[in-house]
């Protein structure tokens, strides 16, 4: 089942990891087809805008959102998975915490595991070390059920910077090489506005890990916070901040909106690097 990231991706340009939007289908199997159809679609989607990589999630990580069981959350996303793989040359990536269905995705065909949780659910760090495919750790401080009641750092950057380097030497500990390690800093999780513009401001210092660096900002509430704007009208603000994220060396941009993502980070990359 060894997949090396190397093989997978190449990152020596950013790429744009689009977010298929999983509504929680309903009980019958007609909702569940319906729901299977939209997904394809909208991975078909973001294959022709160019994302290399889609993110297929099954539970939600908002504030307040009810928790899935592992029932559900299997039945939500395996089958998603399972038909990108087979219809689409990509990258499927599971968001998800859980053991059991980090191993039926894999089984079907995912390629990189996205765990907000980085890996410490129970059981989860050895069954991702086990199923050998890439992983991408992400900071949270507190649970998602009240994460933004009252984040509080000392220092966000160095804080999260640390708990990345300390997750990174767990995971190397059960046998996961850097070589299958990606780093995000979770914007939003368990972060203030000030928090967040923090990390961002000083993405460059995520580089001292020497590990991919995947950033997910696109629609948050920081940039509704700072515009005033409702989700459904932050696509400039997201691309102002893929923009600067990506000109600090990000590598995976993970967003709604691909074409523009795309597009975007275009720019950023030939305004970047030493000349
Ligand atoms: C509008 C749209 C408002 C989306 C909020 C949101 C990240 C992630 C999420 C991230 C990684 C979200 C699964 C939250 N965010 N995975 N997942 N990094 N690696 N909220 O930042 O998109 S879900």
């Amino acid at each position: 089942m060894k997949t090396l990231l190397s093989d997978l991706l190449d990152l020596s340009r950013p790429v744009v990891m689009g977010v298929l939007n999983s509504t929680p289908d309903s009980f019958s199997d007609g909702g569940r087809f319906l729901n299977l159809d939209a997904a394809l679609k909208h991975a078909e989607k973001m294959h022709r805008e160019g994302a290399k990589i889609i993110d297929v999630g099954g539970e939600s990580t908002r504030p307040g959102a009810e928790p899935v069981t592992e029932i559900e959350e299997l039945e939500r996303v395996v089958p998603i998975v399972e038909g990108i793989a087979k219809r689409f040359d990509l990258v499927v990536s599971l968001d998800s915490s859980t053991p059991a269905v980090m191993r039926e995705a894999v089984g079907v065909g995912a390629k990189l595991i996205n765990d907000v949780r980085a890996l410490t659910r129970p059981g989860a760090l050895q069954q991702a070390a086990e199923l050998d495919v890439p992983v991408c750790i992400m900071h949270m401080q507190g649970k998602p059920q009240t994460m933004q009641a009252r984040p509080i750092y000392h220092d966000v950057v160095n804080e999260v910077l640390g708990f990345l380097r300390q997750r990174v030497a767990e995971l190397n500990a059960a046998g996961i090489a850097n070589e299958q390690i990606l780093i995000d800093p979770g914007f939003g999780f368990g972060k203030s506005l000030q928090h967040n513009l923090q990390l961002l401001k000083h993405l460059t210092r995520f580089k001292v890990l020497t590990l991919p660096i995947l950033v997910g900002i696109s629609r948050k509430s920081m940039l509704g916070a700072i515009t005033g704007r409702a989700v459904d009208e932050r696509l400039p603000a997201s691309l102002a901040a893929a923009t600067l994220a990506v000109f600090q060396g990000a590598n995976i941009v993970r967003a709604h909106d691909v074409a523009e993502t795309v597009d975007a980070i275009k720019i950023a990359v030939e305004v970047s690097g030493v000349d």
